[in-house]
């Protein structure tokens, strides 16, 4: 009988083994990461490192991705790591999250006074620098890592958008940097990106980036001679740049027609009916936008919202997960509404391991159809609901031999909704909210995740 073991555990693991691939769109991926490097997607025409292009797609050496932003083959940069070394970073990133969640005890807040509150200035902005630096040096990985820990078959792809800088002296440094970044995504390099996308046959693309129109509506003001433009005046003209990208926008979705475009709302706690976010705001068949909650209680603070082109929430407060470090084991938790797209992509990625017939217009009516609906959701989101995997998974496998209406319809009597509970967070549950935090605070917590 020892025998027939192996030949049992062979016969077993194909059938549970589908793999299914998503791209996460953002700073590019550290493979290497513990809960990574078992969910990296291999480009099956490439062979890696021999300087040819194997699959002669344009790409030489796109063994894993494509670094859109610099046009090469490395994704993400490992000798920056040695920058975050002293683990001050991880600390302050696991306190923010605290204060977030609103989890944060006084000896913590003491600490943050003493420690980052009242440094002086210029000490206060280059760490403030560091953080924003490592926030998005670490992003790509944190959303990878929502996927590949949700699901065990996931396989992620790395396109990289932003190109490498070096660690800033200042804050202001960082956003001046994360804004060029931002105006340098021309609607050319999400063609590219999407081409890649359709070529590669992902079924899912994470895009846990936008452009707020409101800054460029801003910026454009300022050099007309309007520096202090009205909010009025702001919404007007960031409704009219948001015109000229959703054209372009919708003509690169619409050129990848077999993947699901999973889009972050963004972070700004406002409505984007009134003030456009690129690419959120881009309605299309098979893009669906996502705001974050703080568990299943309420919508995150900073979560934007529009019942017209935010379709569903997904929690995004204190999300534990993957980041780069020196020992490839590091979790830090972030929050924003970057860590709920992620949550929705797995699901998708989940749905088409159920059922791999699924079209993204198919998933993308599962995923709308099995939220946990909730009150205080009714004027945020078009679903009024929390995506729930359970449901959105058994209504995909019962959609293989029924109606997808009715599968949905079935799934939602079987499958109960998730418990009310907050952000669900490793941090000592016996600590309780003391102390609220400031807003300044918030804010900064808020940037960091964008
Ligand atoms: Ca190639
Ligand atoms: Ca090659």
């Amino acid at each position: 009988m020892k025998k027939l073991a192996p030949l049992l555990a062979t016969l077993v693991i194909p059938t549970a083994a589908l793999a299914t691939n998503v791209a996460v769109v953002d700073s590019g991926t550290f493979f290497a990461h513990e809960k990574i490097r078992d969910h990296v997607w291999t480009n099956p025409g490439e062979i890696d490192g021999n300087m040819v292009d194997d699959d002669h797609n344009g790409k030489v050496d796109d063994i894993h991705g494509w670094n859109f932003a610099e046009n090469l083959p490395k994704v993400f940069y490992p000798e920056h790591i040695s920058d975050f070394s002293d683990g001050s970073v991880f600390k302050i990133f696991h306190l923010l999250a605290k204060i977030q969640a609103k989890k944060v005890t006084p000896e913590e807040k003491e600490w943050w006074k003493e420690h980052i509150q009242n440094l002086p200035k210029p000490q206060k902005d280059a760490l403030l620098g560091k953080l924003n630096y490592y926030g998005q040096y670490a992003h790509s990985t944190h959303v990878s890592g929502i996927i590949a820990m949700g699901n065990p078959a996931a396989k992620i792809m790395s396109a990289r958008i932003f190109p490498d800088t070096q660690l800033p002296a200042s804050a202001a440094n960082t956003e001046g940097l994360i804004y060029e970044a931002l105006a340098a995504l021309s609607n050319k390099q999400f063609a590219e990106v999407a081409h890649y996308l359709h070529e590669t046959k992902m079924p899912v693309a994470n895009y846990s980036v936008g452009v707020p129109m409101s800054q460029i509506a801003k910026n454009a003001m300022g050099i007309m001679g309007n520096k202090n433009p009205t909010p009025e005046q702001i919404a007007t003209e960031s409704k009219r740049a948001f015109e000229a990208f959703e054209r372009q926008g919708k003509q690169w979705i619409a050129s990848a027609p077999e993947t699901l475009f999973v889009i972050a709302a963004a972070n700004d706690g406002a409505d984007n009916a009134i003030l456009p976010v690129f690419p959120a705001n881009i309605h299309a068949d098979n893009a669906i936008t996502v705001a974050a909650t703080d568990g299943y209680l309420s919508l995150a603070d900073f979560s934007n919202w529009d019942t017209n082109t935010v379709q569903v929430a997904a929690p995004g407060v204190a999300i534990v997960s993957s980041v780069p470090g020196p020992t490839a084991t590091e979790m830090v938790p972030m929050s924003g509404t970057s860590m709920a797209a992620p949550f929705v992509s797995m699901v998708a990625s989940s749905l088409k391991e159920a059922n791999v017939g699924l079209t993204p217009i198919e998933m993308r009516s599962i995923l709308i159809g099995t939220v946990d609906k909730k009150a205080w959701l009714a004027t945020k989101v078009s679903s009024s609901g929390i995506v729930n995997k359970d449901r959105a998974v058994r209504a995909a496998t019962l959609a293989s031999t029924m109606t997808l209406d009715a599968a949905i319809q079935q799934a939602r009597t079987e499958i109960a909704d998730m418990p009310e509970v907050g952000s669900s967070v490793d941090f000592n549950p016996t600590e309780t909210a003391t102390v609220e935090p400031t807003r300044e605070m918030l804010n900064w917590a808020q940037k960091l995740a964008q």
